[in-house]
């Protein structure tokens, strides 16, 4: 943790930059409340109790009336930064914003550097540096779940699991320790057995939350969708009846779509990323082999693959280059529905199921609003049951704690397989220690100035 010792007042302008109805300046730091009287014509602040609102004018740089405006107090320690706290409402112009920030600069302060307030609400102690990082992405979230996992990280949720998770890891330090005591003893045996288990659910646990990354970070950012198939299969039409606008051209022509087209759109909970792709065909046209190659890489890297089939044409197999990735979600389409009878759909059907049994199929046509609505289910419900297993809500979604997770998860194995081949104690502890260090850098129990530097320049000014 940093040390907590602020010794200037920073100010800023808190909502979006811009013009808006009302715009609100956060003068934080021990001169806070003094340095807002200095430009405030109303009730003395100095005078005011906390958590109390007051109208008021305040001052340009020239002294003159700038703006009615509205202060809040917060008095330390019960403030957001921990430290004495006046939050100044005013019309949102933009040059009534800017004057504001002069005056008060003038006044004293000094303007606060990105992610200030929330590194100073850190070295406070308000929150660590999980709950921090997660009041970034919250103001990032875009959807519904996304808004969810970080908020519960916001409140905690998160750092309280990874705190148990250390906890445990003390306990098997304890238990070495107790075996290294009792070495002579016929208690070793027992205690070592109980290490073991230990390390194994330990092993597990963050296994499990190093995984959840790929869902995490699909719903944080959008989770992509790559709709790939042969030409004119409807790919084009699909993407514009899921959007519900003209976004990619659709033509009769086959190899229309040359390169990918993405447009986002809000499902249920989800914010999806959808990617029409260029048909895969067999081609010697060098600008539609380059498409088709960025097609392939778009379903490599997809979170969900929608595989459009057009049953109309035939075609009995699939495309030599598509092979569907492993371990991605993915759904086939079995598109034109309209243009074949029952039985040729429900042949389609069980083919399909013979080829990808583990595959949802939907048959249909990009004209019915009952097709779309089908895929659309679909797609959030693969989303929810990658959401509902495992621990909850408890998802990571930030890079430097996989990170960090990745390590603690080589050191517990090195622990595992320390146990296994009887090594001393002293070695185990080693990597016990190791894994406690890695989990501790993700709620910045231990922490460098750098990587704090890091983290909180990637916030906006005024948060
Ligand atoms: N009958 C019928 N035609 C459809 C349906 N969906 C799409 N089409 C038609 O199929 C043709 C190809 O549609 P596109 O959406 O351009 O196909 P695509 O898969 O994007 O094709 P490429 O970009 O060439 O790979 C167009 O003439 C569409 O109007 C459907 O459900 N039924
Ligand atoms: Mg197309």
């Amino acid at each position: 943790m940093e040390p907590h010792q602020q010794i200037d007042t920073i100010c800023a302008i808190s909502t979006a930059p811009g013009v808006g109805g009302i715009a609100v300046a956060r003068v934080s730091g021990p001169e806070a409340i003094a340095i807002v009287s200095r430009i405030w014509k109303g009730r003395p602040l100095e005078e005011c109790n906390s958590h109390t609102v007051h109208l008021g004018t305040v001052l340009d740089t020239q002294q003159k009336p700038l703006d009615q405006a509205v202060a809040t107090v917060y008095r330390a320690p019960r403030s957001f930064t921990g430290d004495d706290t006046v939050e100044i409402a005013i019309h949102g112009s933009r040059w009534i914003q800017r004057e504001l920030i002069a005056t008060l600069c003038d006044a004293g302060c000094r303007l606060a550097e990105p992610g200030e307030f929330t590194r100073r609400a850190f070295a406070a102690g308000k929150m660590d540096l999980a709950e921090a990082e997660a009041v970034a992405d919250m103001i990032a979230s875009t959807s519904r779940a996304a808004h969810r996992i970080a908020s519960g990280q916001m409140r905690g949720h998160y750092s309280a699991h990874l705190k148990a998770l250390r906890d445990k890891l003390i306990d098997l330090a304890a238990l070495l320790e107790l075996e290294l005591d009792f070495s002579e003893e016929e208690v070793e045996f027992a205690s070592r057995e109980k290490l073991r288990q230990l390390a194994r659910e330990l092993h597990d646990e963050i296994s499990r939350l190093t995984s959840s990354f790929r869902s995490g970070a699909a719903i944080k950012d959008g989770v992509p969708v790559a709709i790939i198939g042969p030409t004119n299969a409807g790919k084009s039409s699909l993407l514009n009846a899921i959007v519900g606008d003209e976004r990619a051209i659709v033509s009769s022509i086959h190899g229309t779509t040359r390169d990918i087209i993405e447009d986002t759109v809000e499902i249920g909970d989800y914010l999806f990323r959808f990617q029409d792709t260029a048909g895969l065909r067999q081609t010697d046209d060098t600008i539609e082999r380059i498409g088709i190659d960025r097609s392939l890489s778009a379903a490599s890297k997809a979170h969900i693959v929608i595989l459009v089939v057009d049953l109309s044409a035939p075609l009995d197999r699939e495309p030599d280059d598509l092979t569907l990735p492993e371990d991605t979600p993915c759904i086939v389409y079995l598109n034109k529905t309209d243009l074949v009878d029952d039985a040729q759909i429900a042949e389609a059907v069980n083919r399909t199921r013979e080829q990808h049994p583990a595959t949802t199929i939907i048959s249909g046509t990009t004209h019915s609003s009952e097709t779309i609505a089908e895929l659309r289910d679909a797609l959030t419900g693969i989303m929810d049951r990658e959401t509902d297993s495992g621990a909850g809500d408890i998802l990571v979604t930030n890079a430097r704690h996989v990170q960090a997770l990745t390590q603690a998860l080589d050191s517990v194995s090195r622990v595992i397989r320390g146990l296994d081949a009887n090594l001393s104690g002293d070695f185990i502890a080693q990597d016990i220690r190791e894994t406690i260090h890695h989990l501790a850098t993700i709620t910045g129990d231990i922490t460098t100035p750098d990587l704090l530097a890091t983290i909180f320049s990637r916030f906006c000014i005024g948060k």
